[in-house]
Parts: structure tokens; C-alpha cells; sequence
């Protein structure tokens, strides 16, 4: 009889343990990226929202005002900037503890969430080596010796794998002493001599239509451990800038939020 019992205590120890060893190996990267959620603040032109794994935009007046007094971590000019208290009017105002306002210079990005988000730093230069950008033009049918008014490049280690990309930003909207017929933006990724696109725009040029598109932040911000991009392209005099969010699926790149 207490033999039994015994074996029947065995049994359900058993059990247990190996109900927690299946959740430890299947269940916690699930459940974590469940439970993951944020909000983000890009700039004054976008806000979204990640929970149950899927992205939203914030965009009404009365879901905006209720942020307004909110904690959220700031980051200006990626760089982290401190937990402040936002307000948003003409644009977002940051406040300290005591509501004290505290004036900042440059790109805002804030965030809330119950993770710690990861950022990759990284620094933009001019192009040195035109040949990608110049057989990105002649794929589209554009003149490969045209003239830009953004020609930058950027790059960080966007897949992890120890060896940095690099970012392409190149367009000539805008500009101011020639007109060309065609205005072009184009975004896009060298890993290893391949080209992938992130960001196409071709059209006939007005002058004042197109944008000229800036990487604004890279992080991960919905815990999944793979990093994803923020685009602001800036278009012409007051207009707003369009937001895009970027993540790496399959072989390319997709937005999966944007402001528009
Ligand atoms: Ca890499
Ligand atoms: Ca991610």
C-alpha cells in the first residue's frame, strides 16, 4: 500500500517535470512574443501600437491625448535622451517628474513597453562608390550619371550575423538648380552584392512632389530578436513626412505599419 502511493508521487513528479521541460523548450519564445507589446512615438508624424502580434496606428486626436502624460523612454538623434512625460499639440512637448518642460533639438523617437527595446546605432556618410546606385538607375531606366540631392549611406549589422550592410539612400527630388524629368528615391540593402529594395519611388518631377526618405531608427521593437527599420520620407514645404516600419520577411523587405 505504501509502495504504491510511493509510485503514484514518482509519477506525478514525472509529469510535472516534464510538463515544465515542454513549456521551457516550446512554449516561452511563443509566449513571449505574445505578451510583447509597445507604443512608439516617431517623430510628431506617426505613433503605433504592437500587441497580439500585430501592428496599429495611433492616428485619432482623442487616442494621441491619451498618451499626453504618459512615461515613455526618449531617444533624440538615437541616442537615449531620458524617461519623460510627453504632450502632444503642435508637436510633442517632454516634461520631467515635476512637470518641468525639457526642451529638445532633433528626431524624437520615444517608446513604452514591457521589454527593453534594442537599438542598433548607426552613422550615415556620403557615397564614396557609386556603382550600386548607378545600377539601380539603369535597372529603372534612369540616367546613371544623374545628379542627386541625397546620396548616403548607411550601414550596421541588420541580420546579426557579424558582418555589417549597407544601406543605400539616393534621390534627386527637390532640387533647386536643375530640373530633371524624372524625379527618383530609392532605398536599398547590399548584402554580400545583392541588391534588395526597400524603398522605389519613380515619377514625373513637379518639383514639389516626391519625398526624400531618411533611415530614422533601427531596433527591435517587438521583441522578436530580429531588428526592424523605420523610413521617414520627407516631402516638400509643411507637408507630413510619410512613416514607414520595416521587417525583413522571407528574401525582402515589407512594411508592416505605416502612417498612411
Ligand atoms: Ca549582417
Ligand atoms: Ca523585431
Amino acid at each position: 500500500m505504501k509502495k504504491g502511493y510511493f509510485r503514484y508521487i514518482v509519477l506525478i513528479v514525472i509529469l510535472i517535470l516534464f510538463g515544465i521541460g515542454m513549456y521551457v523548450i516550446f512554449g516561452v519564445d511563443e509566449a513571449r512574443e505574445r505578451k510583447a507589446s509597445s507604443t512608439l512615438i516617431v517623430g510628431d508624424s506617426a505613433v503605433f501600437q504592437y500587441s497580439s502580434r500585430s501592428w496599429m496606428r495611433i492616428s485619432s486626436q482623442s487616442s494621441i491625448s491619451n498618451l499626453n502624460w504618459q512615461e515613455f523612454k526618449t531617444y533624440v538623434n538615437n541616442e537615449y535622451f531620458g524617461d519623460y512625460l510627453v504632450w502632444k499639440s503642435d508637436k510633442w512637448y517632454l516634461f520631467d517628474q515635476n512637470r518641468s518642460a525639457i526642451s529638445y533639438q532633433g528626431n524624437l523617437f520615444a517608446y513604452q513597453a514591457e521589454f527593453n527595446m534594442e537599438f542598433l546605432p548607426f552613422s550615415m556618410t556620403s557615397i564614396v562608390d557609386y556603382s550600386y546606385p548607378k545600377q539601380v538607375l539603369e535597372d529603372h531606366g534612369l540616367d546613371p550619371n544623374s545628379s542627386y540631392t541625397l546620396s548616403n549611406l548607411a550601414t550596421f549589422d541588420f541580420d546579426r550575423d557579424g558582418a555589417v550592410e549597407e544601406f543605400y539612400l539616393i534621390s534627386n527630388v527637390f532640387s533647386s538648380d536643375y530640373l530633371p524629368e524624372k524625379y527618383f528615391s530609392f532605398v536599398f540593402m547590399v548584402d554580400e552584392g545583392e541588391v534588395y529594395m526597400m524603398y522605389e519611388d519613380v515619377d514625373d518631377n513637379t518639383g514639389v512632389n516626391g519625398c526624400k526618405p531618411n533611415i530614422y531608427t533601427v531596433g527591435d521593437f517587438d521583441d522578436d530578436q530580429e531588428f526592424e527599420i523605420i523610413l521617414m520620407c520627407s516631402k516638400y514645404s509643411t507637408q507630413t513626412p510619410v512613416v514607414m516600419l520595416y521587417e525583413w520577411a522571407e528574401n525582402g523587405f515589407k512594411i508592416v505599419i505605416s502612417n498612411q
